[in-house]
């Protein structure tokens, strides 16, 4: 049978209520792509988890087709939520699928181009908050509380089902759980839901690393962190409303939560756009752990390594295109052309 998304997929694994109305845009399903040249380096089996091939371009397609279509069942007409901007366009294009009005708060200026016009393109109320993505969430939750807007953020746990979702699908390809799990940490949403899906589903545990920026490192320093900053915006996050599962998965896994600086972030994305993976600024931060870790003789000769890149380049093109220069212009002309290219 052709596939149907994930709740179709999955369902039976996932507790959501017998209300639930699925909407689905054939999210999941994303490739586990081999990196033979990273492999090589480190001595191990590499995979990307490349979730930017989601629907939306990223892995919120997986907690909100489960958000949405609870919220959808019983009977809710809005969805909000606060966002760095992957929830705002994924949210927004799950609510225009089901009819549903959608709003969505983010921080003002710190969206990339992507995702604001992911999230206007597919219908949502934009609106910038001057402060964080900390007190755009403490505002839609205080919404949530008084009125029957529904809150699709990952504090709630239709996300966290959904999301599960591709610890499955990569013990599927595998045959089993991976021994290491590399991936950004933002809110926190994301890893608690891997490991919960690794649990659920017994095919083994990983070991999780978890890597937040340097800039925006709350669960690193063991505190809130007030003005966060770090260019890869998707995970400047200072308050992560799952800290304490996060912090559990990475204890519970025998792995860790680190912190990497924002030129370790660039030179990881660099390094995967030139093994044909572009992905965006956060999205790297797995494998720039990875990368982090092995120069301080952490060892995976001969494991299996999943690092989860969770959002596409193409969210954040403007991130590449200023630290480049613009193409070359040439006249129309074959020598011209000689001259650029020379006679390799
Ligand atoms: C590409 O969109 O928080 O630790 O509002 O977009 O589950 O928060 C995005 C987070 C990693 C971190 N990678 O995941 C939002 C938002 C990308 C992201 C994360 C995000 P969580």
């Amino acid at each position: 049978m052709t596939y149907q998304g994930l709740i179709h997929r999955y369902g039976q694994y996932l507790d959501l209520p017998a209300h639930t109305k699925t909407i689905s845009l054939l999210e999941g399903n994303t490739p586990l792509i081999p990196m033979p040249r990273l492999s090589r380096e480190f001595g191990c089996e590499l995979f990307v988890k490349f979730e930017g091939l989601n629907p939306t371009g990223s892995f919120k397609d997986r907690g909100m087709t489960a958000a949405v279509s609870e919220a959808v069942g019983r009977g809710a007409q809005t969805v909000i939520c606060a966002s760095t901007g992957n929830t705002a366009a994924s949210a927004a294009a799950y609510a225009a699928r089901a009819g549903l009005r959608s709003i969505v708060l983010i921080p003002e200026g710190k969206v990339a181009a992507g995702k604001l016009a992911g999230a206007i393109a597919y219908g949502a109320e934009v609106i910038q908050i001057q402060g964080s993505f900390d007190d755009a969430l403490t505002l839609v939750v205080e919404i949530t509380q008084k009125t029957p807007i529904a809150l699709v953020n990952s504090i709630n746990p239709y996300r966290i089902e959904g999301q599960k979702t591709s610890a499955f699908e990569i013990c599927d390809v595998l045959g089993a759980a991976p021994d290491w799990l590399c991936l950004p940490v933002g809110n926190a949403g994301n890893i608690t839901s891997y490991w919960a899906g690794f649990k659920q589903y017994q095919k083994g545990l990983p070991q999780i690393l978890g890597v937040q920026a340097a800039g925006s490192a709350p669960l690193v320093l063991g505190h809130p962190v007030e003005k966060p900053e770090t260019i890869a915006t998707a995970i400047r996050i200072g308050k992560p409303a799952r800290g304490e599962q996060a912090l559990e998965a990475a204890q519970e896994s025998n792995g860790k939560i680190i912190a990497v600086s924002d030129e370790e972030i660039l030179s990881a994305q660099r390094i995967l756009a030139s093994e044909g993976v572009w992905v965006e600024p956060a999205s790297a931060a797995g494998l720039a752990g990875l990368i982090a870790e092995s120069a301080k003789g952490f060892d995976v000769k001969g494991k299996k390594v999943v690092v989860v890149c969770t959002g596409h380049g193409m969210k954040d093109p403007s991130i590449i295109t200023e630290s480049f220069q613009s193409p070359k212009l040439i006249p129309v002309n074959y020598n011209a052309l000689v001259d650029v290219v020379g006679g390799a």
